[in-house]
């Protein structure tokens, strides 16, 4: 469909996409939607190609959020062993390994709402350490402020993480203690620091298509659009108000992979959190559709994540490669 110059902003991708132009999407039957994402994918992007993340929780559990969806909120009673902030060398030694295997960029996850200024020179240490071995960097440690973006950007940060999580409308039944517009600040003070953004949300979690698609329009309508697109299928832990939630209709995912490539043409999509459950049938559709980046390493945060090893075959079979470093 043609759209006309109004419609472009300075980076020629639109952002000013209607809900329902974007549920017209979703609407289409599957075939047509996954050659529609195909096809956009192919403009941008080699499409044999996928980035890999490794990722490493470096402050476990006992944050003091309520998300209805995760292990490490102290407020549900899960399995989870809490763990103080990691010694600086065993980050670097995981983030060898994570290199040793092929991974390009090392991730570092933290149950925190935000971060304390004196924890900040403590990551500090983090990135200039795994920058240092020749990974981008990314880290997730919750609100930021404006400051302390400019101390991590100066440390060496690459990408930062933070996620909307879903829609506006279905934001409050999933978190309380904190809004969408601190999320929404936090995502600015990065983008204004010059570090690139990484950030979707969660599906499966109880929402309707209007919300994936409620979700999809934040993202794409942001002023710019974030680097990096992580779709997580809820894994759903015992002992979270979210354990035992409907699931997802497989192709509803796939279809939800699709329309971030639609909107989003220039991100990498990723295919992120539930792989585990996920047929290789299932993933392979989803690269169909335009993800192109996935995480890699045996453990997501603290929810298992297929091996490097079964990734390492499943690209093999697919013909897929492992690209090179995105950040300039
Ligand atoms: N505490 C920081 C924050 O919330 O921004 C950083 C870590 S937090 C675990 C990072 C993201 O992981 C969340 O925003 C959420 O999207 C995702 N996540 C957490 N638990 C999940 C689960 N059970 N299933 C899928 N994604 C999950
Ligand atoms: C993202 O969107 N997904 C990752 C990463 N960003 C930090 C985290 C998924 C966490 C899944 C639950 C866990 O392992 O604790
Ligand atoms: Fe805390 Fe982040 Fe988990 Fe929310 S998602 S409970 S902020 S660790």
């Amino acid at each position: 469909m043609a759209v006309s110059c109004a419609e472009l902003s300075q980076d020629g991708l639109r952002h000013d996409w209607r809900q329902e132009e974007i549920l017209g999407l979703f609407d289409r039957s599957l075939i047509d939607l996954v050659h529609q994402a195909q096809s956009v994918h192919r403009q941008f992007f080699d499409p044999n190609e996928v980035q890999v993340s490794t990722l490493l929780s470096i402050k476990t559990g006992g944050c003091p959020e309520d998300c209805a969806y995760c292990p490490q909120s102290g407020r549900y009673e899960t399995e989870l062993e809490r763990e103080r902030l990691l010694p600086l060398e065993e980050v670097v030694a995981a983030a060898r390994e994570a290199r040793s295997k092929g991974s390009t960029r090392f991730c570092m996850g933290a149950a925190w709402r935000a971060p304390r200024d004196r924890d900040i020179d403590q990551v500090a240490a983090m990135i200039a350490a795994v920058k240092a071995l020749g990974m981008e960097t990314c880290m997730t440690l919750g609100m930021l402020t404006r400051p302390q973006a400019e101390r991590l950007k100066e440390a060496g940060l690459d990408y930062y993480n933070h996620n909307l999580d879903t829609s506006p409308e279905y934001y409050p039944e999933i978190i309380s203690t904190r809004t969408y517009q601190d999320r929404l600040d936090t995502l600015r003070h990065v983008r204004d620091a010059g570090i690139a953004v990484c950030c979707g949300g969660i599906v499966g979690m109880g929402e309707d298509r209007a919300d994936r698609a409620g979700l999809l329009q934040q993202l794409a309508n942001l002023p710019r659009h974030p680097e990096s697109v992580p779709i997580n299928l809820l894994v759903q832990v015992e002992g979270t108000p979210l354990h035992g939630a409907q699931a997802l209709d497989p192709f509803e995912f796939v279809r939800t992979v699709a329309v971030a490539r639609i909107l989003m043409p220039a991100s990498r999509v990723r295919l992120s959190a539930g792989r585990t459950g996920m047929s290789d049938e299932m993933q392979a559709l989803c690269f169909l559709a335009g993800a192109n980046s996935v995480f890699y390493g045996e453990k997501l945060l603290t929810t298992d994540n297929p091996g490097a090893d079964a990734d390492r075959r499943l690209f093999e079979r697919l013909g897929i490669r492992f690209t090179g470093p995105d950040a300039g």
